[in-house]
């Protein structure tokens, strides 16, 4: 079986700064880069900034700054934020690079040459917020101003000369291979949104623009660049070092297991995106997965709304860690989510302080107590103890499978389950009152270890430098993290020097 994954995020407008929504969707897609990596995959994760288009050009006007050293500025901030979010990813790519528009115009050559591209005049709405083309019937009046019903940004009328491309030609084959590939576009409620929009028609796309020069030209006709939709999907490609179909990244790669995007932006990348690719002749994605939207009140979190929630905030105060956590446990992933700082401050006493932490501190505190920080050197399991151990192999198909199917919120409560179970079987079986029972105690505190490594494996991919921390007590360095090991109740070595560790989450005081 192919043990290749690729995933990527949107690449981000380096309009203005990053927001929670943005780190939303990298902290998920660095969840599952992870966890595929314990898993035994080989990932490839790449992340990045989309600077070309009439947008960025704008914004760059009104700082006054010319495009390229505007970009320059704020995917620095991107790129910060990444460290700061403790992404690992494998590459960051920005559409400004050679390599991006080497793929680009190499993928417009062929497009050209394959006659699915053509001349003409574009007449019709533009949303530069967006970035999109809207119909007439897509468009409504609000406070005297043209909208985009879908978006709820402000269009505007656009009539220049432009190319197009063949996009109608696609709407069959584009129907036939949603049909033959059911999960290509998940969740299954917007997969439907989808195929009815195709199914309603689709119109030939202009993919260039004359009125601006902020782009990459295109290659036969110096006046025009190419639609940034076009430019900024390809990046997908650029990073394996397409056109160069024989790197070894490329033919490891490719297609992309999943590109995770919200759903702001399913259009582009579940129609137009294997449209190009099948015009191209190239394999498209295997998935695209439209999570929802982090929500300020009712209403999206966004720049445009000036509604935002700075991540970097957050985490200077509660610490990377907990706000990582927090958002894949709390939003219902492919669902939109409300967040709050109250409900950040509740998840981390409850479930971070008091489930996990304490329960390391308390095992650890104890052996040290008791045992001379070493693991027990011998034990003898009754069906108490395998009744948790085992819960782990039992659904250890289950929670891969969860995680193939996108299924965070199984996961994250499988973990809850567990820390909930280790917990309550440790103040069961109260090891305090077993101290002359001593192989009973040593199998009681086995188990708990045992426990321990097995639930911060599986947390490792969401709160990973806590969860090393933790397996730091057992001298489990990044790289034996491994996923299949949770299957397994005797890891651990018997009389082995335990390392301690510090309080994990500090408790936050509530003022409710
Ligand atoms: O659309 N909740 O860039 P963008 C959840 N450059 N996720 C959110 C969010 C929110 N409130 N706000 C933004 C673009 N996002 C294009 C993409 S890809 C080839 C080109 C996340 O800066 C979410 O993933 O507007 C969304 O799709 C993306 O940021 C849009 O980022």
């Amino acid at each position: 079986m192919d043990k290749n994954f690729y995933i990527t995020t949107p690449i981000y407008y380096p309009s203005a700064k990053p927001h929670m929504g943005h780190a939303y969707s990298s902290i998920v897609a660095d969840f599952f880069a992870r966890f595929k990596r314990i898993q035994g995959y080989d990932v490839f994760f790449l992340t990045g900034t989309d600077e070309h288009g009439l947008k960025i050009q704008r914004a760059a006007e009104k700082s006054k700054m010319d495009p390229k050293s505007f970009c320059d500025q704020i995917s620095k901030t991107f790129f910060d934020l990444s460290k700061i979010l403790n992404l690992s990813n494998n590459d960051f790519i920005r559409t400004t690079e050679e390599r991006h528009k080497k793929s680009v115009t190499e993928l417009w050559n062929i497009l050209e040459k394959k006659n699915e591209i053509y001349l003409s005049k574009y007449s019709g709405w533009y949303s530069v917020s967006d970035e999109a083309f809207y119909s007439d019937d897509e468009i409504e009046n609000k406070d005297n101003i043209k909208i985009s019903k879908i978006s709820g940004s402000a269009v505007e009328w656009l009539e220049e000369e432009s190319y197009f491309f063949k996009l109608s030609k696609w709407q069959e084959p584009l129907l036939k291979f949603y049909s033959d590939n059911p999960n290509f576009i998940l969740p299954v409620t917007r997969k439907n949104e989808v195929i009815n929009f195709v199914k309603s028609g689709l119109k030939d796309l202009s993919v260039s623009r004359k009125s601006f020069s902020w782009g990459i030209n295109v290659p036969s006709n110096k006046d025009h660049v190419i639609y940034v939709w076009l430019d900024a999907l390809t990046n997908y490609l650029s990073a394996l070092n397409y056109p160069n179909t024989n790197d070894n990244l490329y033919k490891k790669f490719w297609p992309a297991s999943i590109h995770l995007i919200g759903k702001d932006i399913l259009r582009f990348h579940a129609i137009y995106w294997p449209a190009f690719l099948l015009a191209a002749d190239i394999s498209p994605p295997k998935r695209v997965y439209g999570h929802g939207w982090i929500l300020s009140g009712e209403e999206k979190m966004s720049k445009s709304k000036g509604n935002i929630l700075d991540p970097i905030e957050i985490i200077d105060k509660y610490g990377l860690d907990p706000l990582r956590y927090y958002l894949i446990k709390e939003v219902s992933f492919g669902n939109d989510g409300n967040i709050s700082q109250q409900k950040l401050e509740s998840c981390i006493n409850s479930d971070l302080a008091n489930n996990y932490g304490n329960l390391c501190q308390r095992v650890i505190s104890f052996i040290d107590k008791n045992l001379d920080l070493k693991t027990p050197n011998q034990f003898k399991f009754n069906s108490d103890d395998l009744k948790v151990l085992d819960e782990f192999n039992i659904n250890f198909e289950k929670i891969v499978q969860s995680i193939d199917n996108q299924n965070i919120n199984f996961y994250v409560n499988f973990i809850q389950d567990q820390l909930f179970a280790a917990n309550k079987y440790f103040n069961d079986q109260e090891p305090w009152k077993k101290k002359l029972d001593k192989n009973r105690l040593n199998t009681i505190l086995y188990t708990s270890l045992e426990l321990i490594r097995k639930i911060s494996i599986m947390l490792y991919p969401i709160i990973p430098d806590s969860s090393l921390k933790v397996l730091g007590i057992f001298d489990i360095s990044e790289s034996d993290v491994d996923f299949n090991s949770i299957k397994n109740n005797e890891i651990l070595k018997t009389n082995n020097k335990l390392n301690k560790i510090s309080i994990l989450f500090k408790k936050i005081e509530q003022n409710d």
